[in-house]
């Protein structure tokens, strides 16, 4: 009798997810349990499959990451997004990967979805970073200023091209690598 766990994965379907996300097919076979696991063998993992996780829950950023990874109104995603959004996390020379490692940083900031960073959800992603280190005051002035400096066009929000913009030359590629997924 064969177990909901093991669906197998499609051969296929894995070597073009390996060139798609460059994971390896052994790193792919990996999450594909690990992802079975956390769905309880269901096609699609939802948030809450992730928030059993306690790594996870236990990371102080884990509510905007899971936001990240289910951005755009997701609720549930397949195993080839779940790779598409790990893949974030890889060290690579793609010109893309760049822009994928800016758009997770985009939207674990736009919580709202809207496509804008507001001055609300520039001070809310702050006071996660920097908790009870500065006073209210300071970080009202910090949020201020990080707002207005990527803000081109002086409308009190900053657009993911902004966003993109001001991080300019800022070195993510390391900051956003995870060494699991760059053995
Ligand atoms: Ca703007």
């Amino acid at each position: 009798m064969g177990s909901r766990f093991s669906i197998p994965l499609d051969i296929q379907e894995i070597d073009a997810l390996s060139r798609e996300t460059e994971l390896t097919v052994p790193q792919l076979n990996s999450f594909y349990r690990r992802f079975n696991r956390l769905s309880r063998g269901e096609p699609m993992l939802t948030k809450d499959d992730l928030l059993r996780e306690q790594d996870l829950i236990t990371n102080p950023l884990c509510d905007r990451i899971l936001h990240a990874f289910f951005a755009n109104g997701r609720s549930a995603l397949t195993f080839a997004e779940f790779a598409r959004q790990l893949a974030v996390f890889r060290r690579s020379k793609r010109p893309s990967s760049r822009e994928a490692k800016l758009r997770f940083l985009f939207s674990m900031l736009d919580v709202g979805g809207s496509g804008f960073v507001s001055a609300a959800e520039m001070t809310a992603f702050l006071m996660l970073l920097l908790g009870d280190s500065v006073s209210d005051e300071q970080l009202g002035s910090i949020s201020l200023r990080c707002l207005s400096e990527a803000d081109d066009d002086g409308d009190n929000r900053v657009t993911f091209e902004e966003f993109a913009k001001a991080l300019g030359t800022v070195e993510i590629e390391e900051q956003m690598c995870v060494a699991a997924l760059n053995g």
